[in-house]
């Protein structure tokens, strides 16, 4: 290789310096040491960290994402170790949070020779099959002269239009083969393409009218308002014509639940006010959210959303959710920023908007007496001092003692729907979830990412007892990397959400969904405070709501990793005002209100 060529692995690893990438998360093998080697030579630029699960890797990536605004990459190994990143490359995908995964693979001269590890008895060197249905784009350079492309390229594809994950699959001889004497630019092929794609202007115009004729109106919000950057301009248009907003559980944080225009979840377990405002609506402003099942009542009308007869205006920047699930009045293609710019603009040039904001008056006050109604039913929990823990008061405890700039990153499981359901979120990042693929784990491991990216900030993760179990390995990643973040594991001694159904819907014939002790049938779990501890991690167990919050003042002082394993209440689950439907099984019915037929 001439002096002054770069290898593949070179390329890379330069190409995410320039991008500004600060971290690359992931696990080696034989069939990335020739990328861990580019990464040697420019630890000074870039830092590797190393995880014990290549799920954690991709988790830790997702949510540096949802925290920092940047995305990052991953590294596997060929074979099982890139096999091991599917999970968190779908869960990505199905949430738009890019991350740019570098895996490995065979080398081209092996290819369809059945090598140690190559998935050969399809197509030579597969791994893109694999995971052709897990995210945005593969690209598999088989010469070192198409790294460059292949890079810059993966990159385009991973952060345009609704942005997701990304594959670049490396044969091993090509992170070492010449590749060129200089890396792409990104100032000259991503750095200046913008996607915030306005509406079209007649749309805009129409969404105006239709917002200003609107008696009883509803703006809905999902994480596009998040990740979009566009909570500072939903707040200006909610003010300024006195909209009520509600959100789906994607869309937690995009308006401080505090504000008086802020109306909760819209799903089965969200509170009546922001169920029966939305299916009452008669214009319903759905901004960066795509109507999934459990935002929907799963699309049974007069639940969340009784459309139509509400007038649906549907803004996204991807068109195929636009009208996948619910007829639309009005459908426009767009950022939603943007949008918002333009329907601020549009209301600058129209007279009567202070007619348009008085004559809200009555239909603010009809959702305050909503309010009113549900709060006065969900009062009880919120001062039960059962032990185990009341799952209502460990979700409000834990609420009531992180700080405002906490992050706090749910699992998957019903501690989720009970912490989406009672925590009163103040910033776009302050409850971070996962809706689309909802892999256990996430939280687990997604709280790592969450601190690389803010370091300063609180970063607690609230899991299952089953998804901590699942991934224990995080505690060792916390001590390696330094990493203050706290563990609160909401034990229940089984995979309760999934043992809720079959009592819910299965007659209480339960399998497989709780875990026992062979000898005693006592509810069994290992000391999951004495693992922390034995990891060099503070470990307490709690088994009372005072000590929980205790515990977590203890936790957050000390601003080291720390493990709370609470013993909270499994027999509980948080009803709202909608429902969920399993079909062939049934439908939960409503914990508050019933069905509205107009
Ligand atoms: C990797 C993975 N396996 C299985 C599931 C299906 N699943 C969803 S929630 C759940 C139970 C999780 O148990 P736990 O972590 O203890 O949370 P809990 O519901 O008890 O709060 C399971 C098995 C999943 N979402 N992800
Ligand atoms: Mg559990």
């Amino acid at each position: 290789m001439s002096k002054n060529m770069l290898d593949g692995g070179q390329v890379i690893v330069d190409y995410l310096v320039r991008e500004k990438v600060p971290y690359v998360f992931g696990l080696c093998g034989h069939g990335n040491i020739g990328f861990l080697d580019a990464l040697y030579e420019r630890s000074d630029d870039i830092k590797t960290v190393s995880v014990h699960h290549e799920s954690v890797a991709g988790f830790m990536a997702d949510v540096y994402y949802r925290v920092g605004g940047k995305p990052t990459a991953t590294f596997t190994s060929c074979g099982p170790g890139s096999a091991n990143l599917p999970i968190a490359l779908a869960n990505s995908y199905l949430d738009s949070v890019p991350f740019l995964a570098v895996t490995g693979n065979v080398p081209t001269s092996q290819f369809n020779r059945g090598a140690f590890q190559e998935l050969y008895r399809h197509y030579q060197a597969d791994f893109p099959s694999t995971v052709r249905a897990y995210c945005k784009r593969v690209f598999q350079p088989t010469r070192g002269d198409m790294v460059p492309l292949a890079v810059r390229q993966a990159w385009k594809t991973m952060v345009t239009g609704r942005p997701g994950p990304v594959v670049l699959d490396v044969p091993f001889d090509i992170f070492k083969e010449a590749a060129a004497e200089e890396t792409p630019k990104p100032e000259e092929w991503n750095a200046n393409i913008s996607c915030r794609c306005g509406a079209d202007p007649e749309g805009v115009a129409k969404a105006v009218d239709m917002l200003l004729a609107a008696k009883r109106p509803v703006i809905l919000v999902g994480q596009g308002v998040k990740y979009g950057g566009a909570a500072a301009d939903l707040l200006r248009l909610a003010e300024r014509l006195r909209i009520p907003v509600a959100w789906s559980a994607s869309g937690t944080g995009a308006i401080d639940s505090r504000h008086p225009l802020a109306l909760g979840l819209v799903a089965r377990n969200g509170p009546y006010q922001a169920n029966h405002a939305a299916r009452t609506a008669d214009v319903l402003l759905a901004l960066g959210v795509r109507f999934d099942d459990r935002t929907s009542s799963s699309w049974l009308p007069g639940y969340s959303f009784t459309i139509p007869p509400t007038r649906l205006i549907h803004v996204d920047i991807d068109p195929d959710e636009i009208a996948r699930n619910y007829p639309v009045a009005l459908g426009l293609m767009a950022d939603v920023r943007t949008f918002l710019h333009q329907v601020l603009a549009e209301l600058d040039s129209r007279d009567g908007l202070a007619d348009a904001a008085v004559s809200r008056a009555k239909w603010l006050d009809t959702i305050e007496g909503y309010r009113r109604e549900w709060n006065a039913f969900i009062a009880p929990g919120f001062v039960d001092d059962a032990s185990p823990i009341h799952p209502q008061r460990a979700a409000h405890e834990i609420d009531k003692v992180l700080p405002e700039d906490a992050i706090l990153v749910s699992d998957i499981g019903v501690h989720h729907n009970w912490l989406i359901q009672f925590c009163n979120p103040r910033r776009p990042d302050s409850l971070i979830g996962s809706m689309g693929f909802g892999p256990m784990g996430f939280g687990v491991a997604g709280v790592l990412g969450a601190q690389f990216a803010a370091p300063e900030r609180p970063c607690v993760s609230v899991c299952g007892d089953g998804a901590f179990f699942m991934h224990a390995s995080v505690l060792g990643t916390a001590v390696e990397y330094d990493l203050p973040v706290i563990w609160v594991v909401w034990n229940n001694f089984a995979y309760a959400s999934i043992r809720g159904l079959q009592r819910g819907y299965l007659g209480g014939r339960e399998l497989a969904t709780d875990f026992r002790h062979p000898e005693t049938g006592a509810p069994y779990n290992p000391d999951f405070a004495a693992m922390a501890r034995s990891a060099g991690i503070a470990g307490v167990n709690v088994d009372r709501a005072a000590d929980l919050s205790e515990a977590l003042r203890a936790a957050l002082a000390s601003r080291r990793p720390y493990l709370i394993n609470a013993n909270i209440g499994a027999d509980k689950n948080p009803g709202g005002a909608g429902v969920w439907e399993l079909p062939g099984l049934g439908q939960s019915q409503p914990a508050f209100g019933g069905r509205y037929q107009p």
